[in-house]
């Protein structure tokens, strides 16, 4: 079995390419499957790959790191219950140091035909910034976390390269004069044509890279400065205003977070009915059109699970969710259910 990990900052793209990918593996017939892990415990990212029926696995409540034993587990568990001959396992974004005390030992206990990879992805219009020394929209405790991701793989994707087709040559002649040793891939996750020179190098191989020597002081204060907030709640509007209650919701949270000038790391939905889950996505550097990525067809009851991560004080980002389900739900009369909300900001046990 290929162990493919892949690392990286909060939306750079990680869910979509192992989507795309998978779904070329599929397509061949290759025997699949997906760990996700998150700092939470009710992931978008989990019900979105559950939904596109990949045999899935959870590595809930912290980092591969910090649940080395659980990732371990899970992988034991999807090769028992899915016989996987490629595994993807999605770190979560806020993470970095996995070369050196997960993937190096992974690889020394995997059987000796088992190929073990390490990729980051990283979001080029970040990247174009980040190489030519402007500041992200993140403080630099923050920016320390993406520049260690970058740092950390041999394997790095430049990625979401068509939203600056004009500029990406640029950013990848940079990112080589900058990253002599690494493979680079300048890519589109988008579509499965789009991830295919990745797949083919993950099919060669690359040895790991060494571990990664951290300074654990900005790491720490980095994650502690996001704060993280999950949810999911089911409701049931009145016939024909389910797809407005949904819109009004999500524009509510937005509209919250935009007006507090916090940057926003990744704001994701996964909003379900019986007949459909469709994933939405919000991250600091805008969003694109998406009402029209929410289906007329959608009808009660509705689950909306949020998975919201910012930079910004943990009872901020409670106060705002609460805010936005008052006044698109509460206000307008409609119950809702609720998983119970947890609200952090994430711990790295040094
Ligand atoms: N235009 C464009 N958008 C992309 C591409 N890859 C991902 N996206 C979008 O970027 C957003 C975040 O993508 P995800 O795949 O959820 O990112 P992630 O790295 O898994 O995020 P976390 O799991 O929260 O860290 C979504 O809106 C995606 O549709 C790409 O190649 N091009
Ligand atoms: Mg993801």
């Amino acid at each position: 079995m290929d162990l493919h990990v892949i690392g990286g900052f909060l939306g750079s793209g990680k869910t979509t390419a192992i989507i795309n990918a998978l779904r070329a593996l599929l397509a061949e017939g290759r025997r699949v499957g997906v760990i996700t892990n998150d700092k939470g415990r009710y992931q978008v990212d989990t019900a979105f790959f559950g939904a596109a029926e990949v045999p899935t696995a959870e590595v809930p409540g912290g980092c591969f790191r910090c649940n080395y034993g659980d990732f371990q587990e899970r992988i034991a568990q999807l090769q028992r219950e899915a016989r996987p001959e490629v595994l993807f396992a999605e770190s979560v974004g806020s993470c970095v140091d996995l070369v050196g005390p997960v993937l190096l030992p992974l690889a020394a206990l995997a059987k000796e035909d088992a190929r073990v990879t390490y990729t980051a992805f990283a979001d080029i219009r970040l990247l174009r910034r980040h190489l030519a020394g402007l500041p992200l929209p993140f403080s630099d405790n923050i920016t320390y976390i993406f520049a260690n991701q970058l740092q950390e793989a041999n394997i790095l994707v430049i990625n979401k390269a068509d939203l600056l087709p004009e500029e990406g040559p640029e950013v990848l002649t940079e990112a080589r004069r900058r990253f002599p040793d690494k493979t680079l891939l300048l890519q589109s996750s988008l579509t499965s044509a789009g991830v295919a020179p990745w797949l083919a190098v993950l099919h060669t191989a690359p040895p790991l890279p060494p571990a990664l020597a951290l300074d654990y002081g900005p790491y720490i204060a980095g994650a502690a400065e996001l704060a993280w907030f999950d949810e999911q709640l089911t409701f049931a509007p009145p016939p024909g205003a389910e797809r407005l209650t949904v819109v009004r919701l999500i524009a509510a949270l937005l509209e919250g977070l935009q007006q507090t000038a916090r940057p926003i790391a990744h704001l994701k939905f996964f909003i379900q009915d019986a007949g459909t889950g469709v994933k939405l996505s919000f991250t600091a550097m805008g969003e694109g059109e998406w009402e029209k990525l929410i289906p007329q067809t959608l009808r009660a009851p509705v689950s909306v699970l949020i998975n919201a991560r910012a930079a910004m004080a943990v009872e901020n980002l409670r106060a705002l969710v609460a805010q936005a389900l008052r006044g698109a739900l509460s206000d307008a009369g409609i119950a809702y259910q609720s998983t119970g909300a947890t609200a952090f900001a994430p711990q790295v046990p040094a």
